[in-house]
């Protein structure tokens, strides 16, 4: 809340000092979302400037950033927030002519499958055409000789969709959503990039991450926010759809490194993110409810409205290349992301309890719409 409070040019502004000259400087679109918040203080740990591009919105939702988030007329400030949106060219457009990164990292997406099958066009027109306006943006950047941009694209699992697994570098797309259409039409962007204008694009094809601050309609945080909740009677049931998807689910913190390790390289190339172990959404659950001693099965039940129309089964990925490569491995094992999850929403279930035992009103917002 406060960091929007704040939000102003002034970090534009300052006047340069010597350390600021060299200090490296990053743009992050979608900095407010997971990614961008353990991107965020992963480069500001490693000297960075960094910048990130945030949405207008009627509610705060710079929640992930209020820990990192420092006022700009504060000396020695390195977090700048720009308003603007992928869907405007010409905002972007100022944006880098008046932060002139070294690198950019475009996470920015309308990121949630089941919603791409609702506001299709809107998800084509941010994750695709979003990232060939951003693509635009630089290469025009570039051209008025301003100094070269490190571009890294946040590309998807989901493009491979119904490949059949391990899915590498070399495994075909088979996109199975709006989402992951508009994804692989923004990878071929990207490479398209830097084969015609020898630009510095690099993509990540990063397998599912998750964290304590996953959004909460993606699966597993929906799983450990209502199973803490149910656990201390806060709530009753949870309704979910397929079960059996398999997915390759890795810590977002280990996945933001493997980002920055992209951009580090001589050259830009594409690479696999992934823990190349699977798990089903049961499993998930099973390990979620075992956690916190639960029986599942009698507060589980399934809503055909959060199936899909077309499905992903089973993304398992081999990222033997970034393995090799950029020396990346991830730190935190499914066990331990599942721990960690529950551990962090049975602390929020814990506070919203003794909330309403003081007498406060709470509601979980949207909890049943994806
Ligand atoms: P996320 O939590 O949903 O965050 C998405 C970010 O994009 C938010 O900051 C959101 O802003 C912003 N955004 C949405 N529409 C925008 C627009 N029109 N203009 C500017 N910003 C916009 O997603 P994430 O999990 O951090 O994922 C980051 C990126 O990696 C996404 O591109 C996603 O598709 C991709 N990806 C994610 C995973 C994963 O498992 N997490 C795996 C592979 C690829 P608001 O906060 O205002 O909504
Ligand atoms: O958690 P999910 O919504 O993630 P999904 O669809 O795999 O997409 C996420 O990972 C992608 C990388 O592969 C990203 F590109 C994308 O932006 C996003 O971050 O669903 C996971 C699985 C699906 O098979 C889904 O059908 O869980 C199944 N599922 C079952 N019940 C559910 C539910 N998913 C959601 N969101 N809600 C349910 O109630």
């Amino acid at each position: 809340m406060y960091a929007v409070l704040c939000l102003n040019w002034i970090g534009l502004c300052e006047l340069a000092s010597p350390e600021k000259e060299f200090m490296r400087k990053a743009l992050i679109t979608g900095i407010t979302g997971q990614d961008g918040s353990y991107l965020s203080e992963f480069l500001l740990a490693k000297g960075y400037e960094v910048h990130g591009i945030i949405r207008r919105a009627s509610t705060f939702n710079t929640g992930r950033l209020d820990d990192i988030y420092a006022d700009p007329h504060e000396l020695g400030a390195r977090l700048h927030l720009h308003y603007g949106d992928l869907t405007e060219g010409t905002c972007l457009r100022r944006i880098l002519e008046a932060v002139q990164p070294d690198e950019i990292y475009n996470l920015a997406a309308q990121s949630h499958v089941r919603v791409s099958f609702e506001q299709s066009e809107y998800t084509g027109d941010v994750v695709a055409t979003g990232t060939l306006r951003l693509l635009e943006a630089v290469r025009d950047h570039g051209r008025a000789g301003h100094k070269d941009v490190r571009f890294y694209q946040a590309g998807s699992s989901e493009m491979f969709g119904a490949a059949k697994p391990p899915q590498s570098e070399t495994t075909p797309f088979y996109p199975r959503s709006p989402y992951a259409v508009a994804k692989v039409a923004a990878h071929w962007y990207a490479v398209n990039y830097r084969e015609a204008w020898g630009m510095f694009v690099t993509n990540g094809i990063l397998f599912n991450h998750e964290s304590p601050r996953r959004g909460e309609t993606f699966v597993t945080r929906k799983i450990t926010r209502a199973l803490t909740r149910i656990s201390l009677g806060l709530q009753k049931k949870l309704y979910l759809g397929n079960l059996d998807a398999l997915r390759d689910w890795g810590y977002a913190g280990d996945y933001v490194e493997a980002m920055w390790l992209m951009l580090q390289q001589p050259s830009p190339d594409d690479f696999v993110v992934a823990t190349g172990e699977s798990h089903s959404v049961r499993e998930f659950l099973e390990a979620a409810a075992a956690e916190l001693g639960l029986d599942w099965t009698g507060c589980v039940d399934t809503d055909p409205r959060y199936f899909r129309p077309t499905e992903v089964d089973y993304l398992r990925g081999d990222s033997s290349k970034a393995r090799a490569k950029l020396g990346w491995r991830p730190a935190v094992s499914f066990r331990e992301l599942v721990s960690m999850m529950v551990a962090h929403d049975l602390e929020m279930a814990r506070q919203e309890r003794t909330l309403l035992a003081a007498g406060h009103r709470h509601s979980v917002h949207g909890a049943s719409m994806t």
